[in-house]
This record gives structure tokens, C-alpha cells and sequence, in this order.
């Protein structure tokens, strides 16, 4: 693995130093305004009236809008469906009514509180179930189906059904969301937003405003954490900044404070899924019918989307030859719910993974086994998704067989069984352990957006500056793209400059999400850079074959030579992908080597190379284009949504997980003693970023299943909104002992230099510590079911409660 470069982010260094940008770090504009809120405190109320007049009055405010000052209201990313500013009724506790626009942030503050909204309270659905009893949903009943499970079912030796509890949980970026907008020359914004998705920000603030998308550019530098959060709602927040910068041609910032932010905005979507399923004696799953309810919010958001690709992971990485799984999203009271990193994976996974624990329980066997025995296999043709997906370069039984040997995990087994006899009697802490796995699709479900642009400039010295749609949030996308580019023309990193994402620069692109910013805007960098590459590589034959003295550098200026031609790369290609051999890695063209910053040929030059800055300089002289812009596409994805068939991704990043956890018996406090991961990410670009996002994706993970819960009162609202009441996983929460390695797997040839994509499966990978706590707790004396639910998360509470119901009953039923 020491092939591999394990160069720091980017960024780090400027982090550190205080130097990086964020939005609120961009310097104040002479004539600037500071924007703030008004949002509902209702769930659901008609509003009957609006006062401004007061506010008005309040020193240093000088406007405030409602929704009849928008020139187009709805907008919405798949569905447009949820007003900018709402307008008769508002549902859901901080739906934003009024923006008002100020000389300053305390007199924005002091004019939202003087803002009168009149409303009329109306009835609330504020759960899955009770929507569930109102049929209150969005979208359409989705399914996906193989075999005959019903009669799999009834003829199944063994059979068990139950429902899993998941909650939401808040994305915590660091950076709230947040977006600064200038009125430029003849009606024109330019937009800053904290956006992964700069192509939406750009289309929700022109369509808001009623302007052509020609006259709003959107800029997005970096964000300080995404998480999916800022997938669909950074836009509507640069909308509000727009439209005051728009009517009252004055620059307009707007920072959401933390508290704000965790109202107004959406979080994971909370599901409840119910399956029933058969095996048989060893194990083996015959047969898994389960309906997924998620709960999408008020507005359709990403929701739909997110619970097909709930659907499209109930297999997790095991073969179920018979199959249903439906899905329905209900439309709540609360805030509507958005991407969160694993999208609708982790809600599948939790589902099938607990199922698992559920079989070895019942059959007496050890997880591990059963897990074994239903994996994706080739033999036997095990290796087919309920989709029909064949699940190709599958490292799954690998990762299981090379993990379990080293986490020890049979020593360690039989050691903690030992432990929670005794612990039993003598109340000590209970330790589980447990094993599960991750097979997350990696493209967009919905095809259209798998595309990706990137424009490649390379300047005189032989520097570069790459602009593509990829946003930076802290995953180290520009070191990933700046690295590949670097290496293709065999110079430095740090000779290569990634520009800030700029609609203006790369338009029409996809949001940075779904794991695929590497893949799709670095498979588009890569390649515009051969491209280069191809010409430069000609230009290097041609001027080999010519007497150093009569190059272009030495007589352009007399303009007597003949100019060395190139074939013009960027005409004359009918695939869109030509160059796409990702199998190759490097490419080479007339045997031009480029490498520790020359260009070798025989002949070139005295010494039989030139420095890459020397051969850019020559390319120059003869009129030879050192810019290439280039569109890459994934192929072969056709996912019938309809059918529920087809080949829905370009390939799986697999991985495995072991975690022991003691639970306190006293207490119920969760601890996580060990963690070991072993992961596929194919042939990493920088094996020091992925590991960095395997065990910062882990961590995440382990925080939604053990103790960020949310807090709602019964009017919904939430009541945990900062993080004295929302708890994060702090540095002393992370495993004890915490081992991640990666696999070595050179086989997948059909993305990008052989990578695999990391952002969000080791999340999923966290669902172990969730199946650890059920063992663990499952040795309490007092336990009632043989394997305790656990919701999640499974919180300190949760866990006392699954090892004393009848204790909790009694204060219950006071
Ligand atoms: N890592 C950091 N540091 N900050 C983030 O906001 N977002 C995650 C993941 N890793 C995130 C992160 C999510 S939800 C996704 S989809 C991917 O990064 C997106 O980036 P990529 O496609 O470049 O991996
Ligand atoms: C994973 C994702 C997304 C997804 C599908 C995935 C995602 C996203 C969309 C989406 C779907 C339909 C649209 C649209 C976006 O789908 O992030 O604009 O019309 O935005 O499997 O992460
Ligand atoms: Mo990530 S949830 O796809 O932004």
C-alpha cells in the first residue's frame, strides 16, 4: 500500500493557520446588510395576519418581505412542491414566513422579534403512525420485487417478524448554513453559498426571483461540513440572502445561528420497517417481505429518492432469493427531512443487519455464521441484487474471512461469554460484539444526474487550474481530482490549483453527493487533462524531429518557421468518454514519458527531455490550445424505477466492521471498546483521506445509533437544538481501540484509476456498535425477549430500558 500517496488535504494547513475562507469570513461590503428569519412556531397554524410596522420601525431595519415580494414561490429539488416563503399556512416548526433586512445583525435580530404573525393553530401529524392512519404521503407506494416471498414464507422451516425503530439525527456541520449575495452591473447576483449543490442554489435563487439563470452565478469556495445537509436546503437560504440583495441593491449576508439552523432545517428521515422473514435450520434467509415508512417531513425534499435507495440496500450484503420490499414516504408536521451521508442506505441496513442477530438468536448460532452463510457469493449464482444488479468484483466473502481473523474474533467471543455469565451476578458492565458489513451501490439512482464536467487550464510555467462542480466540504475532493491530474502529467500536487465551483465555469452539474464527487468530476478532470496530454505528447514527437535551434521559441518571434499541428482532440471525438480506460491508470501516447516534472523522448532536447514548463511553453508558440474542458457520463446504468429492475450502480464499495461495547448495567451507558474496519476502496488516489473519511464516517455513524437523539415536544417542536442538549460523539466516545485497514483490490476496472468511492459507506459500518449494544444487553437478567429492541439510537436510556422493562414500565404507566 505505500504506493499509495498519503498527502495531506489541501486545505490543512490553512485551516489550521485560520486562513481558509468560510462564508461569514469574507470581509463586510462598506454598504452591506445582515438578513435574520422569522419562521412559524407551529407545526401546522393558517396564517391570518403579518404586522410589519413595528418592525419597520426599528433602528437600522430597512425592509422586510413576505411571500407576495417572491416572483416565483415553489421550488423543491425532485418535487416542486414547498413555498420559499409560506404564505396561507405554514407546516412545521420554523417554516420561514418573513425575511427581514437590516444594517446590521443586531438590528436584523431586533426587527425579526418586532415582526407580528397572527395564526390559527391546526391539528398536527407528527408521527409515521398517525400519518400512516390519515394516509398522509408523498409520492407514490414504491416496490421491488423477486421470486415468490409469500409462499417462501409460509413454507419456511423457521420464521420471525418485527419492526425496527430509527430516528433522525441532525447533520451538526460546523459551519451553519449560510450564503452572501452581491448585486452586480445590470440586474446580475453573484451568489456565495455554503452549497453542495451550486447548480440548484443558482436555479432556486434565479426562478425565486424571476431573473435568467444567465444573470446568477453561484460560487461555492467550500463548506464547513455538508453531510448532505446542504444538499437541497443551502438554496433556499441563498434565496432569502438574493432577493435582499436584489430589491434592495445592497449586498446581503445571511449566517443561520446554530440553534436556527437545527430548528429550521431537515435532518436523517426517521423510518420504521417491518418485515417478516423465513430461514431455515443453518441460517440460510429464504424469504424477506419488508415495508419501509420513512418519515419525509412537510415537503417532498430528497425523501423519495432517499427511500428508494433504502430498497435498493435491504439486501445489504447478503442473497435473499425471495424478496419484496416497499416503500412509502409520509408526509409529518416537522421539518422536511433531506440527505444525510448514506442517503436511504443506512435505513436498509439496519433492517437486515438486526434481522441477522434476530436468526442466530433464535437458532442458538453465532452472527458471524449466519452472516456467512447467506453473503453474496458466485457459486451457487448467490451474487444477484433483488434488482437484478450481478454484484461484480464482490471482495465480500473476503472481507468477512480476513476480518474475523484479525479482530480475533472466535477468542474474543468465547472470552466475552465468559465475561457476561459472570456479569450476570456481579452486575458489572455486559459486553457485546458484533460483525456486519456494508455493500453501499455507488452512482446516483436517478441517471441523469451521473454526469460531470471540468475545465483544465494549463498556464505558461507549466502550473495548472482545474475548475469542476465538485464541491469541497471537508472530504478532500480537490486533493483527490488536483492529485490525479497531478500525477497524469508526472508533476507535484501543489502545482495544481483546484478553482473555487463556479456556476459560471462548470454549469449543469450534479450536486456533490452520493459518494461520487472523485468519480464523476475527476473522471471528467482526467479526462480533459489527456486531452492535453495527447497534444503536448505530438508537440513533444514533432519538436524531436526538429533542430532545437529553429524551435518556436527561438524564432516565433520572426514568424519564419512553420508551426508544429496537432489533431484537434476536442472535435473530433464521438464518444463522450473516449479516454475512459480506467483499467490503464496512466495514459501514454507516441511513447512521451511525464514524469518528476519533464517530458522524456528520445531526441527531445539535448538531454532527450524538457521540463513540462519548456514543452508548454513550445505547444504555446505554435498556436496549440492548453485548455481543455471535458463531460464524462457513467455508462451502462439502466434502472427501470418503474420495474424496479436493472443495473442501478456502476459498482459496490464493501466493507466489514467489528465493535465490542460494554453496556453498564447500572446506567445504561454505551462504550464502544473496540472497533476494527477492514475496507475495499478498490485502489485509493491518497490512502491517507480515505482512511481519514473511514474512520470520520464511522464516528458519524456511531452518533446517530448510540446518542444523538432529538427531542421533540408534543407541538413538534424540537427542544434539542445546541449541542448542550444534542450530543455529538466527543474524541473520548470514539472506540477505545480503533484499527482501520484497507484491502487491496486492483479489480475494479470500471471507475476511475481503480478507485472505489469512500464518503459515506463506512457509515454504515456503525450500525455494528447498534448490533453490539442488542448483545450486550440480551445477558441482563431482567431482559424480556430473548434479543432486546433496541431503537435507534440506542441511547443510555434505550439500553436501561431493554435490560429493565418492567422497571420502566411501572414509571411509564405513573
Ligand atoms: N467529509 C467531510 N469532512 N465533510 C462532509 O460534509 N460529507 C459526506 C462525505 N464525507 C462530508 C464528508 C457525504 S454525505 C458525501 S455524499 C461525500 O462526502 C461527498 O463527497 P465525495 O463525493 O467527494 O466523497
Ligand atoms: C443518491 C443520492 C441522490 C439521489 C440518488 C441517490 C441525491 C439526489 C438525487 C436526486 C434525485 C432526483 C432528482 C434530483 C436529485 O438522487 O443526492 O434533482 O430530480 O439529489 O441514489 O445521493
Ligand atoms: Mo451525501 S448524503 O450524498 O450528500
Amino acid at each position: 500500500m505505500s504506493t499509495f500517496s498519503t498527502l495531506p488535504h489541501d486545505s490543512a494547513h490553512t485551516h489550521v493557520t485560520g486562513e481558509s475562507e468560510f462564508i461569514d469570513d469574507r470581509p463586510r461590503a462598506a454598504n452591506e446588510l445582515d438578513v435574520d428569519l422569522v419562521y412559524s412556531p407551529h407545526a401546522r397554524a393558517r396564517i391570518k395576519k403579518i404586522r410589519t410596522e413595528a418592525a419597520l420601525k426599528v433602528p437600522g431595519v430597512v425592509g422586510i418581505f413576505t411571500a407576495k415580494d417572491i416572483h416565483h414561490n415553489l421550488w423543491g429539488t425532485i418535487f416542486q412542491d414547498q413555498p420559499l416563503l409560506a404564505d396561507q399556512e405554514v407546516f412545521y416548526v420554523g417554516e420561514v414566513v418573513a425575511i427581514v433586512a437590516a444594517e446590521s445583525r443586531e438590528a436584523a435580530s431586533r426587527g425579526r422579534e418586532a415582526v407580528v404573525v397572527e395564526y390559527e393553530p391546526l391539528p398536527a401529524i407528527l408521527s409515521i403512525d398517525e400519518a400512516k392512519k390519515h394516509e398522509s404521503y408523498i409520492g407514490f407506494p414504491r416496490s421491488i420485487k423477486r421470486g415468490n416471498p409469500e409462499e417462501a414464507f409460509q413454507s419456511a422451516p423457521h420464521r420471525l417478524e418485527g419492526q425496527v425503530v430509527i430516528r433522525g439525527a441532525d447533520h451538526f456541520y460546523l459551519e451553519s448554513q449560510a450564503a452572501v449575495v452581491y448585486p452586480k452591473e445590470d440586474g446580475q447576483l453573484e451568489v456565495h453559498s455554503s452549497s453542495q449543490h451550486p447548480t440548484e442554489t443558482q436555479h432556486v435563487v434565479a426562478h425565486g426571483l424571476g431573473l435568467p439563470d444567465r444573470d446568477v452565478t453561484c460560487i461555492v469556495k467550500r463548506m464547513g461540513g455538508g453531510f448532505g445537509g446542504k444538499e437541497s436546503q443551502a438554496a433556499p437560504i441563498a434565496a432569502y440572502a438574493a432577493l435582499v440583495a436584489h430589491r434592495l441593491k445592497r449586498p446581503a449576508r445571511l449566517v443561520l445561528t446554530k440553534d436556527d439552523d437545527m430548528v429550521m432545517t431537515g435532518k436523517r428521515n426517521p423510518f420504521q420497517n417491518d418485515y417478516r422473514v423465513g430461514f431455515d435450520s443453518d441460517g440460510r434467509i429464504l424469504s424477506l417481505e419488508a415495508d419501509l415508512f420513512s418519515d419525509g417531513g412537510a415537503y417532498a425534499d430528497l425523501s423519495t429518492s432517499i427511500m428508494e435507495r433504502a430498497m435498493l440496500h435491504s439486501d445489504n450484503a447478503y442473497f435473499i432469493p425471495h424478496m419484496r420490499v416497499t416503500g412509502r414516504v409520509c408526509r409529518t408536521h416537522f421539518h422536511p427531512h433531506t440527505a444525510f451521508r448514506g442517503f436511504g442506505g443506512p435505513k436498509g441496513v439496519a433492517m437486515i443487519e438486526r434481522i441477522i442477530e434476530e436468526i442466530a438468536v433464535a437458532l442458538g448460532k453465532d452472527s458471524l455464521d449466519v452472516r456467512k452463510i447467506n453473503v453474496y457469493r458466485a457459486e451457487g449464482g448467490r451474487d444477484i441484487t433483488h434488482y437484478g444488479q450481478k454484484v461484480e468484483n464482490n471482495q465480500l466473502p473476503e472481507l468477512f474471512k480476513k476480518l474475523e481473523a484479525s479482530c480475533q474474533y472466535r477468542s474474543r467471543r468465547t472470552e466475552i461469554e465468559a465475561h457476561n455469565s459472570r456479569a450476570a451476578k456481579t452486575g458489572e458492565p455486559l459486553r457485546g460484539l458484533s460483525l456486519t458489513a456494508v455493500k453501499f451501490g455507488i452512482s446516483f439512482t436517478t441517471r441523469f444526474l451521473n454526469q460531470a464536467n471540468a475545465l483544465v487550464i494549463v498556464h505558461r510555467d507549466g502550473t495548472l487550474q482545474v475548475g469542476t462542480g465538485a464541491t469541497e466540504m471537508g472530504q478532500g475532493v480537490n486533493a483527490r481530482i488536483a492529485e490525479m491530474v497531478a500525477r497524469e502529467l508526472g508533476i507535484a500536487r501543489h502545482e495544481v490549483r483546484m478553482l473555487p465551483t463556479s456556476t459560471d465555469r462548470n454549469a449543469n452539474t450534479s450536486p456533490t453527493a452520493a459518494s461520487s464527487g472523485t468519480d464523476l468530476n475527476g473522471a471528467a478532470a482526467l479526462l480533459a487533462v489527456r486531452r492535453i496530454k495527447k497534444r503536448l505528447s505530438q508537440v513533444a514527437v514533432q519538436l524531436a524531429a526538429i533542430d532545437p535551434k529553429r524551435w518556436a521559441s527561438k524564432t516565433a518571434g520572426l514568424g519564419t518557421e512553420e508551426e508544429i499541428l496537432v489533431k484537434n482532440l476536442s472535435s473530433d471525438l464521438n464518444d463522450p468518454n473516449e479516454g475512459a480506460e480506467w483499467s490503464t491508470g496512466m495514459a501514454t501516447y507516441d511513447g512521451v514519458e511525464f514524469s518528476e516534472g519533464r517530458v522524456f523522448y528520445p531526441g527531445l532536447g539535448p538531454s532527450g527531455s524538457l521540463s513540462l514548463a519548456e514543452l508548454v511553453n513550445e505547444a504555446y508558440l505554435n498556436r496549440i490550445s492548453l485548455s481543455e474542458y471535458a463531460h464524462y457520463r457513467i455508462p451502462n446504468l439502466n434502472f427501470d424505477k418503474i420495474q424496479g429492475k436493472g443495473n442501478a450502480f456502476l459498482y459496490f464499495t464493501q466493507g466489514t466492521a467489528c465493535s465490542e461495547v460494554s453496556v453498564d448495567q447500572q446506567t445504561g451507558e454505551l462504550k464502544v471498546l473496540r472497533t476494527d474496519i477492514l475496507m475495499d476502496l478498490g485502489r485509493p488516489v491518497n490512502q491517507a483521506l480515505d482512511i481519514s473519511q473511514v474512520t470520520g464516517a464511522f464516528v458519524q455513524g456511531m452518533g446517530w445509533v448510540s446518542t444523538e437523539k432529538l427531542f421533540y415536544n408534543s407541538k413538534g417542536a424540537l427542544l434539542s437544538h445546541a449541542p448542550s442538549t444534542y450530543k455529538i460523539p466527543n474524541i473520548q466516545d470514539t472506540p477505545r481501540e480503533f484499527h482501520v485497514e484497507l484491502l487491496a483490490n486492483e479489480g475494479n476496472t470500471v471507475n476511475v484509476r481503480g478507485t472505489k468511492a469512500v464518503g459515506e459507506p463506512p457509515l454504515l459500518l456503525a450500525l455494528s456498535v447498534w448490533t453490539a449494544a442488542a448483545d450486550a444487553v440480551r445477558h441482563s437478567g431482567e431482559a424480556e425477549e430473548k434479543l432486546p429492541r433496541l431503537e435507534i439510537p440506542a441511547t443510555q436510556e434505550e439500553c436501561l430500558r431493554a435490560m429493565q422493562p418492567a422497571r420502566f414500565r411501572r414509571w411509564d404507566r405513573a
